[in-house]
């Protein structure tokens, strides 16, 4: 584990809350769902922005674990039988099936608010009207018009064709979103940035969530369940419209190594400051899980 993913861990920890607390259960679910697992990449891009930003960590922290919240909550409501009905999620049972439907709805619906009250209770921006800005940004991203939407094209996307730019702005949505919001919020916390670099960052940003995409639909249809931690195939099997069905798998590679280029291009006037994002942009297309 890095170190990132290490201080990530124990922040995480930190505001979640304790398993003795009542409803014990719920607690138990909630840790369960997003403690121990995970590759941790929207919390990775938050640093490695807040980093180019000059932020405080202790700030990155917090904005950080408020989105790996949202990320959780939307893992465990997408394996739930209503939506994806999975069985296998970071290489364990899904929240579900360890525990049962109604305790992993409301683990969806006790995440959520926990990542906008760990936002609002600490100090992540030098102003109460910026620090509101920031908890807007999580919330447009995670909403209607963000990666609820984004969802809510994909299970009405199952069985139909879509064309590449209706996939494009599904995605863009559904998994996109969160991965901008994780760099924005990360480069918000601090104030080393002009509005152009903000800017370039977004398209980095845009970018790489992109590229994840893509390289998920490849990695489902060609690496395997025990490698990724959950069930491989799923797609082709769901009958869902992916850069895969629709380009083909040596297409949708090639698009992933352009997105990735593409990335590191919106960084190029960064320098050596955005090392880290470069490295980013390079482990979301190489990545094999
Ligand atoms: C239920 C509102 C709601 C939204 C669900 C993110 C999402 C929307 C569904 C997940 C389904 C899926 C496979 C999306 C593709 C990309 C993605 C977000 C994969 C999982 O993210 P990783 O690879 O997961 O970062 P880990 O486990 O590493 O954190």
């Amino acid at each position: 584990m890095g170190v990132v993913q290490a201080r990530m861990e124990a922040a995480l920890q930190r505001f979640l809350p304790a398993t003795d607390i009542v409803p014990e259960r719920l607690h138990r679910a909630m840790r369960y769902s997003v403690l121990g697992g995970g590759k941790r990449v929207r919390p990775l891009l938050a640093f490695a922005a807040g980093e180019l930003a000059g932020a405080d960590p202790a700030r990155v922290e917090v904005v950080a674990a408020a989105v790996e919240m949202i990320h959780a909550y939307s893992l465990v409501h997408d394996d739930m039988p209503c939506m994806d009905n999975d069985i296998l999620r970071r290489g364990k049972p899904t929240c579900h099936v360890e525990f049962d439907e109604a305790t992993a709805l409301l683990v969806g619906d006790a995440l959520q608010p926990l990542a906008f009250q760990i936002m609002a209770e600490h100090v992540i921006a030098d102003s109460s009207v910026e620090q509101i800005e920031m908890l807007k940004i999580l919330a447009l991203a995670s909403g209607s018009r963000g990666m609820a939407g984004g969802q809510a094209l994909d299970l009405a996307g199952v069985g139909k064709s879509l064309s590449l730019p209706e996939l494009e702005f599904m995605h863009i949505h559904k998994t996109g979103a969160l991965i901008r919001a994780a760099v924005v919020l990360g480069a918000r916390c601090g104030h080393g940035l002009d509005a152009q670099e903000h800017g370039r960052l977004e398209r980095y940003a845009k970018t790489i969530g992109l590229a994840f995409q893509v390289v998920d639909d490849v990695l489902d249809c060609d690496a395997s369940t025990a490698t990724l931690g959950k069930t491989a195939g799923k797609d082709a099997a769901q009958e869902k419209p992916t850069y895969v069905s629709i380009l083909g798998l040596a297409r949708a590679r090639a698009l992933a190594e352009e997105l990735r280029a593409e990335a590191r291009a919106a960084l190029s006037s960064f320098g050596a400051p955005a090392a880290r994002l470069r490295e980013l942009a390079d482990f979301i297309v190489l990545r094999k899980f």
